[in-house]
């Protein structure tokens, strides 16, 4: 690869190796890489899966793509006998904000594993050339800015397909550019990111602000902000009718091309409905086959062998229901078609909570995924029990056999091997590479658990990643963290229902608790990064107590040796895998119920983090699989949740009235020392949100939080022992490689 880089260089830049900037190496890194791509093997077979998804949360490319073609040690070698550092290289990379969070990042950890088990699969989503905006922090709050990842040369490449999607009033030429998805020493398949020529970024004033009326211009500028809560509008339905007409039409497009009869397309395609976000292909692809002179019924029935959804979330307002109008307004030629899929299902059933378009003119988009597809699935066994048996209940009772469970998982090579070289090359001493290929093979470790050195060369790999994180943080955001503290870390976006406002009230507590001289044995550094959708007050609020909490703590010279607080700006994939490595203690804890897996607490734990979480998402496997001894659970029970729900029966403010310790906490919010440094108004805001209104519960399981989190703390003070919990969560991670979930998929609902 020496000589074709270099040649590249000269070509490219007419330069040498040696002198060429760390921008220069990047870019010619990227033709040699895509190069690469091109001339090695592509998945193929009888059956091919669409993953359509309006998030795929990609990160940088470079490292995995050379990790995945066997070529990163080769070419981390090269670049350091010309004096080049690869990491440096890695920092030029823009990072494509094409998600939000969980649901974009599962989308892209399945796409490196479909790949990676030689399986025809291609993702199909839109080219939002400013992706979720950027985070900035001014005064102690979020501010929002544009973040525009597209450059001339990047990882895109130019297709010269194009397709005509009609709209009410005018239609719209589309332009699919797409980018190559390598597996791990396999095959590739595509991403395809549709985009129109029009759009205009110069209309993008201050901030994220644009005219959102013109839709030519606007149609792809922006992800929408917003991660499970809050209705949409108009120009999401044009972004979603825009996606998965385009997904249609390709779809079809390929199948003509192969000579398929499309009478038979289910034998060739299985689609995947990423959430409810691309469920309009259904009546899509209905219309076309029907201009494809199918008839209607038959269509139906080829669409519903073809189709196949999966939910991601229960919480109730992230539930998509487009009122009719809207859909007249946007795409009127879908809205027939609509109208007759949920005529036959209020033919059948005259229950009203499984019809498609309710009282209210509004259509249910889950309802025709569930209807009109053949799987319906969960992302963890406890959300799919809660589908199941709560949520979706009447369509179990309905359709039994769609309902099937597929816990979540996160790619190994970008969440270990690329993200953590210094575990990878402990893990290749301790076991053997094996667990590469097998991720099952992680279990290995066990055997070594007794053994001294094992341990304590794991707790070297941690130090020297927390020193790395240290180091990064110093670097690009000016922050200053004692690699010697206990790292606790809670990274994910932010929402009430995940309680980021609990683990403040956490360091309320140690801050009080060291200014009456009670000082912990190990320093301890609360970390958070998080964005709040720019709509979304409390979540702001949220933000807001954490930054005005990190300057008091940081100003008190009584704690700050103690305690620090920082909340890392624009958190995102890039800093995800400088922070995840270096973590001690992972933070899961959602209120019970209402995390439909997590995929970070997978995450932390493959890289030796030991959780703090409650018996919600994937936690609940979690807990399964590394014991009690190797996990702190804490809080009410899904169980319970759901009863206080049903009977109406919690309230905050009878917790913070009866229980002076809570009040204490919770009124700190408003102490003089915050209100000095924060916004008054926001801070009385959140506290009266917090007595009045708690929704997540923060208050019913902020005690018991506390003193799980006292616990793990005494316990890491022994650290041969939190050692061994660290072997364990990773020996036990091998279930939740995404390769195994992938592998299920095939199994269960795909069989490709
Ligand atoms: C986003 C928008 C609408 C509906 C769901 C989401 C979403 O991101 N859900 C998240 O999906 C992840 C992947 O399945 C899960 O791990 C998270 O628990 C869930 O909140």
């Amino acid at each position: 690869m020496e000589a074709r880089l270099t040649e590249i260089l000269q070509e490219k830049f007419q330069t040498g190796l040696e002198q060429a900037t760390n921008e220069q190496v990047y870019y010619a890194l990227l033709t040699l890489t895509k190069e690469r791509i091109k001339e090695g093997p592509k998945n193929e077979g009888k059956r091919k899966l669409y993953y359509i998804s309006a998030e795929f949360l990609i990160g940088k490319l470079l490292s995995n793509n050379l990790i995945n073609l066997g070529i990163y040690d080769e070419t981390a070698e090269v670049l350091k006998k010309h004096g080049k550092k690869l990491a440096e290289i890695e920092e030029v990379e823009p990072e494509p904000s094409l998600g939000n969070g969980g649901l974009g990042r599962l989308a892209a950890c399945f796409l490196d594993s479909i790949a990676t088990l030689g399986l025809p699969g291609d993702g199909i989503g839109l080219n939002y050339h400013m992706g979720l905006f950027k985070q900035v922090f001014t005064d102690h709050k979020q501010d929002e800015q544009k973040n525009p990842w597209i450059e001339k040369d990047s990882w895109l490449n130019d297709t010269g397909i194009s397709f005509e999607v009609p709209f009410k009033d005018f239609s719209l030429r589309s332009h699919l550019y797409d980018i190559d998805v390598t597996g791990y020493e396999g095959g590739s398949n595509k991403l395809h990111l549709f985009d129109v020529e029009t759009v205009n970024d110069a209309i993008v004033g201050n901030g994220i602000n644009f005219d959102k009326n013109d839709i030519r211009e606007n149609l792809t500028l922006f992800l929408y902000p917003d991660d499970s809560d809050k209705a949409g509008n108009l120009l999401r339905i044009y972004q979603q009718y825009f996606m998965v007409s385009n997904a249609a039409q390709y779809i079809i497009r390929e199948c003509e091309e192969k000579g398929y009869d499309l009478r038979k397309l289910h034998e060739h395609v299985a689609i995947q409905i990423n959430d409810t976000h691309p469920s309009m292909v259904i009546p899509e692809l209905i219309r076309l086959l029907v201009q494809k002179q199918i008839d209607f019924n038959e269509a139906i029935e080829i669409v519903q062998k073809t189709c196949a959804y999966t939910n991601h979330t229960i919480l109730a307002e992230a539930l998509e229901k487009w009122p009719v109008d809207y859909l007249e307004q946007v795409a009127p030629q879908i809205v027939p078609i609509i109208r007759d899929l949920d005529a036959r299902i209020k033919g059948r059933y005259k229950d009203p909570r499984v019809h498609i378009i309710d009282d209210q003119n509004r259509v249910h988009m889950a309802h025709m995924d569930i209807h009109y597809g053949y799987s319906v699935n969960g992302v963890a066994y406890l959300h799919t029990e809660i589908l199941k048996n709560e949520e979706l209940k009447p369509f179990y009772d309905i359709y039994p056999q769609k309902f099937n469970n597929k816990t979540n998982g996160i790619t190994f090579r970008r969440w270990l091997l690329h993200c953590n070289h210094e575990l990878t090359a402990w893990l290749d001493e301790k076991i053997g590479p094996d667990y590469r290929k097998d991720a099952t093979k992680l279990e290995k470790l066990l055997d070594h658990i007794n053994d001294e050195e094992t341990l304590k060369s794991l707790l070297v790999v941690k130090q020297k990643k927390k020193e790395d994180l240290a180091a990064y943080l110093k670097e690009t955001q000016g922050l200053e963290i004692n690699p010697n503290s206990i790292f606790d870390i809670q990274v994910k976006r932010l929402h009430e229902y995940k309680r980021q406002q609990m683990n403040a009230l956490y360091v309320i507590y140690k801050y009080l608790e060291i200014k009456s001289g009670k000082k912990p044995e190990t320093p301890i550094t609360v970390i958070f990064g998080a964005k709040a959708a720019p709509a979304y007050i409390i979540a702001k609020d949220i933000i807001h107590l954490i930054l005005c909490l990190q300057e008091l703590i940081d100003n008190d010279p009584e704690v700050a040796p103690y305690l620090k607080v920082v909340m890392v700006e624009n958190y995102n994939v890039t800093l995800a895998e400088k922070l995840i490595p270096s973590c001690d203690i992972s933070e899961q804890i959602s209120l019970a119920s209402k995390e439909a897996s997590g995929t970070g607490n997978m995450k932390f734990m493959l890289n030796g983090a030991v959780t703090m979480g409650t018996e919600d998402g994937a936690n609940v496997e979690i807990h399964q699989f590394v014991g009690d001894e190797n996990i702190y659970i804490f809080g009410e029970s899904s169980e319970q949740v759901i009863e206080h729900y049903r009977k109406m029966d919690y309230n905050a403010v009878d917790y913070y009235i009866n229980d002076e310790e809570i009040r204490r906490l919770v009124d700190f919010i408003i102490s003089p020392e915050l209100l000095r440094i924060g916004d008054k108004y926001l801070l009385l805001e959140l506290h009266a949100e917090l007595i009045r209104k708690d929704w997540f519960m923060t208050l019913l399981d902020v005690k018991d939080y506390i003193q799980k989190k006292e616990q793990a703390y005494a316990d890491y003070e022994d650290r041969m022992a939190w050692a061994k919990k660290m072997v364990v969560n990773i020996a036990k991670a091998g279930y939740f490689s995404s390769d195994r979930t992938i592998a299920e998929y095939n199994r269960d609902i795909w069989h490709l």
